[in-house]
């Protein structure tokens, strides 16, 4: 039974004011604020971000901004119901789009946020992460885990754009955010996405001494677009054709605190996701694909970025009768299991 508790205003004032010179505050007239009947307060709001839109905007950006006032030259995917200040596109979730032109050079430095990057568009870009060299395609995934050096360049000739996701808002949130600034790295022998090219077979560990904490970096597009189509291939009837993005030594989630999945949508086909705790982030990668929560409807085209509030069913429609499509998602799942608050409804 939720009953109607006392409000502030219905304590004196001279009690008011005794408490706040001693920094004190009554729970009663905020507890149903904070814990709230059944569902969370969500300030996410489903919102939606056209690549075509943004794209002229961070070009733009790219005359008006030299790489050494930026740093990082990224237009942030702001959600409007956390302010767009706070730089949220949901409660652990920063997005950024970033424009690295040819001949640029991004300097290192490390941080302790966690990291990663989606190749959105151009070729011939490269980052290096913890030594080793990351080339950049259309649909890799690099990570940038928490702590590891990092820096981008560009030998190409087109400009390169990629998505970043950063836990940045939770880690901010804990004032644990910060970065070290840092010379240019020497590249080092080896690359994790040739280590660990297949599933089922990886090297062993007595003769392959791997210390390393996050020893694949990259993920080709390339493997986990034909890693899709085999196992649709072979399971006709798996509805939802999705893999995870682990560390390929542990099977866990390749990062501490977001986790990453690549979806594919057979061609006409509509998957509904059930209503889940952690809010999700949608990057189409290809085809053509509506995602629809609440009373919203967003008609991906490539490139396109949503995101979604957590608790709420999520259905994703393919357009496309003829073609497949494939989704790049992240969401704050690994957070709220290791919280303990995750939940499937
Ligand atoms: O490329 O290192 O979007 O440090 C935000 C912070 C990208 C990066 C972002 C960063 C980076």
């Amino acid at each position: 039974m939720s009953q109607e508790l006392g409000r502030l205003e219905d304590l004196p004032q001279d009690y008011r004011d005794d408490l706040k010179a001693l920094n004190l505050v009554p729970l009663w007239p905020s507890l149903r604020a904070v814990l709230p009947p059944r569902v969370p307060t969500r300030a996410t709001l489903a919102t939606h971000w056209p690549y075509a839109s943004l794209k002229p905007l961070l070009l733009k950006a790219g005359e008006l901004t030299p790489i050494e006032k930026a740093e990082r030259r990224v237009l942030v995917l702001a959600n409007p119901g956390h302010g767009l200040e706070n730089m949220k596109a949901s409660p652990a979730m920063y997005l950024g789009m970033q424009l690295l032109l040819p001949g640029e050079w991004a300097p290192s430095h490390r941080h302790t946020p966690n990291a990663v990057r989606m190749i959105v568009e151009g070729e011939g870009a490269y980052t290096t992460v913890d030594g080793e060299k990351c080339p950049m395609s259309r649909g890799d995934l690099i990570l940038t885990p928490t702590g590891l050096w990092h820096e981008h360049g560009h030998d190409g000739k087109d400009p390169v754009v990629w998505l970043d996701v950063l836990d940045l808002p939770l880690v901010y949130y804990m004032e644990a955010s910060y970065h070290v600034d840092g010379a240019r790295q020497t590249v080092k022998q080896g690359s994790g996405d040739r280590a660990w090219t297949r599933a089922g077979v990886v090297p062993t560990t007595m003769f392959h001494r791997s210390d390393k904490r996050y020893p694949m970096l990259r993920y080709p597009w390339v493997d986990t677009r034909a890693a899709l189509v085999a196992m649709a291939a072979n399971e006709p009837d798996l509805d939802c054709v999705q893999v995870t993005y682990v560390n390929p030594e542990t099977g866990d989630d390749a990062e501490n605190i977001l986790g990453f999945y690549a979806l594919m949508l057979k061609p006409g086909q509509t998957l509904s996701l059930p209503a889940r705790s952690p809010s999700q982030v949608f990057h189409l990668i290809e085809g053509a694909v509506d995602v629809a929560v609440l009373d919203k409807t967003f008609p991906l085209v490539e490139a396109d970025t949503c995101c979604t509030p957590g608790y709420e069913a999520v259905t994703l429609k393919n357009r496309s009768a003829e073609e497949p499509a494939f989704v790049f998602i992240a969401d704050e799942s690994p957070l709220h299991r290791k919280l303990g608050v995750y939940e499937t409804r």
